[in-house]
């Protein structure tokens, strides 16, 4: 069976962005290959984080993959930071990455652009390489993503390939899986900026948001004056944004959403579809309540971590033996 992995990093709460693009592709993915579920704490701290709310979420994501669909009994699931192989492996493998390499990472260009490198972590910097390890220790075939995060997993594809060449056959060379359609779901307020849960406000829906949260994030989502419900994302980003997650969540195409409300205002649009996010959102609530003050919560990480430290360290002590690492 080939093997996936990914994770989501605890930056924030989970938003309508992270289901759509990472975790409904999760679900169908168990059913089709072996899957190593992460909530990679240690990408969170690249940048500030308080304490007792990182903590808070890192459980949070736990709870949330169990309770949107992923079936722990098919699927690992576990915490980054209680598989130490995952820094090890990191380090080695940033000193067979080289800086012009990292300094082309487009994410990291950004972030410098804003808010200048005397103010970002090194950690910040070298994080791709973090994600090579995650990658790359549990020889993942695939490596489900945003289109965000491709330039990353090209990067581990380079890692593992020149690490392989260099000293012999040690790593599986992954691909990533793009969604065909949500790989990008807009903000609701500046639909030509992606949704992203550390800038949780009014255009971001969270999946802990309540029914009339979400209501009101969806009836004042950003539009334009042409009252026209047409799917062209250059001309009308927002309208184009809903309609895209409209299509997603209800699995109908964005054609016939186009033609069964032609005759319909923007208004009566944004409150049938806050009708169906709510409809897909409570459920999982509800579950994710149960589940997050389980003790089966901690069992399942404890089980999680305990197979994936067993497979991690594993290839660790492959990779320390190439090297001559290994007394
Ligand atoms: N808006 C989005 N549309 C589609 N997919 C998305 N993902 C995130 N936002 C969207 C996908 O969710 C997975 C987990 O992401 P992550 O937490 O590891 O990192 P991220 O992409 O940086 O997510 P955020 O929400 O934007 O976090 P912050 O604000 O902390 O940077 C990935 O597969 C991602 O593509």
């Amino acid at each position: 069976m080939k093997k996936i992995f990914s994770g989501i990093k605890p930056s924030g709460d989970l938003t309508l962005g992270n289901y759509i693009g990472a975790i409904t592709n999760f679900i169908k993915l168990q059913h089709e290959y072996e899957c190593y579920f992460c909530v990679v704490d240690l990408h969170a701290i690249t940048v500030p984080q308080i304490k007792l709310e990182l903590k808070k979420r890192i459980k949070d994501i736990a709870a949330f993959y169990i309770a949107c669909g992923i079936d722990p009994n098919k699927s690992t699931i576990f915490i980054q930071s209680e598989v130490h192989a995952h820094t090890e492996l990191s380090w080695i493998l940033e000193c067979n990455t080289y800086i012009g390499e990292l300094n082309r990472m487009t994410q990291y260009k950004d972030k410098a652009n804003k808010v200048g490198t005397d103010g970002l972590s090194s950690g910040f910097y070298t994080y791709p390489v973090l994600m090579a390890s995650d990658i790359l220790l549990y020889d993942s075939d695939l490596v489900p993503v945003g289109e965000d995060q491709k330039q990353h997993v090209e990067l581990t594809r380079d890692i593992a390939t020149r690490f392989n060449n260099k000293h012999g056959d040690t790593f599986t060379i992954p691909e990533h899986l793009i969604p065909k359609v949500g790989a990008r779901i807009m903000d609701l307020q500046e639909p030509t900026k992606k949704m992203s849960k550390s800038e949780n406000d009014k255009g971001c829906i969270l999946l802990l948001d309540e029914a009339n949260i979400i209501r009101k994030k969806i009836m004042s989502a950003k539009t334009d004056s042409e009252m026209k419900i047409k799917y062209d994302v250059l001309n009308k980003p927002g309208i184009s944004n809903l309609l895209s997650i409209f299509s997603i969540i209800t699995k109908k195409s964005i054609n016939s959403l186009e033609n069964e409300f032609k005759n319909c205002n923007y208004g009566e649009f944004k409150k049938a579809l806050a009708n169906e996010l709510i409809n897909i959102i409570h459920p999982i609530q509800q579950k994710y309540e149960n589940i997050r003050t389980s003790r089966e919560l901690d069992e399942i990480l404890d089980e999680g971590a305990k197979k994936a430290n067993y497979l991690a360290n594993k290839k660790v002590r492959k990779v320390k033996k190439r090297l001559g690492l290994l007394r």
